[in-house]
């Protein structure tokens, strides 16, 4: 496939939306992306119409409505096979690029590291869910769990977030670990929305740079 697949990974309020943003305003005039070459954004969960329903009730749903934990593995595995199949495998065979806020890391890291559940199990997800799909580059945003928390402030919080600290620091822990383990590129998260907006910019030119002609 000619396409690219860039993920941003992190824990809650670490800035993936901020900087997903600023890159699409950066990214198609970067002379990164081949001539003809889209940009499409998109997130987990919620990147297709099936996966925009599953959010809904993964993030806020009526109270009797609530996953229990291995539903709601099912339920983001789910939205991970539409969102492959239907949005970023066409993608990549036009040639796009595919620039998505989260991607299977973050089952990993809350699924597994947060609520504990069988990591073969999710790793056999993973698998039937990318289907051979795999991101080029991975931005771990890398922000202290504390500082996420400031950044959100009063923002009412939705069914994940509002597991509290312990949960998401387990979370934390397990990016930081994935990112070692899968080579991702860390990115020093606490500091100007625009200072980190540069550092990725560079960090997207030493990696995307040497395959231009
Ligand atoms: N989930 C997801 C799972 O449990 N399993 C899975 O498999 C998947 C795919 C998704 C939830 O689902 C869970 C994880 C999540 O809990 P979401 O809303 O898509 O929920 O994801 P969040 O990460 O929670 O989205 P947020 O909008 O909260 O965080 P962002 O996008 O990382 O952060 P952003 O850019 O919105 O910034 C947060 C605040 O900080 C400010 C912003 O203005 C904003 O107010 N900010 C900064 N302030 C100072 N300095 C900077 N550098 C700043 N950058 C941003």
């Amino acid at each position: 496939m000619s396409g690219r697949f860039l993920v941003l990974e992190g824990i809650d309020g670490c800035g993936k939306t901020t900087q997903l943003r600023q890159l699409a305003d950066w990214l198609p005039g970067s002379g990164l992306m081949p001539s003809g070459a889209t940009l499409h954004l998109t997130r987990e969960p919620g990147g297709t119409p099936l996966g925009r329903a599953l959010r809904e009730l993964l993030l806020n749903p009526p109270a009797e409505s609530a996953p229990d934990p291995t539903a709601e593995l099912l339920l983001y595995a789910a939205d991970r096979a539409q969102h492959v199949e239907r949005m970023i495998r066409p993608a990549l065979e036009r040639g796009d690029w595919v620039l998505s806020d989260r991607f299977s890391g973050s089952t990993i890291a809350y699924q597994g590291d947060g609520r504990g559940l069988n990591l073969q199990t999710i790793l056999d997800l993973e698998r039937i869910a990318t289907a051979g799909i795999t991101p080029d580059v991975t931005l771990w945003l890398d922000l202290p769990l504390q500082e996420s928390l400031r950044r959100r402030g009063a923002r009412a919080d939705d069914r994940i977030e509002a597991e509290g600290e312990s949960f998401l620091m387990r979370v934390a822990d397990g990016f930081k670990r994935l990112a070692a383990e899968r080579g991702w590129i860390p990115v020093e998260a606490d500091q100007g929305a625009e200072q980190v907006q540069q550092l990725i910019r560079r960090l997207l030119e030493d990696r995307f740079a040497q395959a231009l002609p």
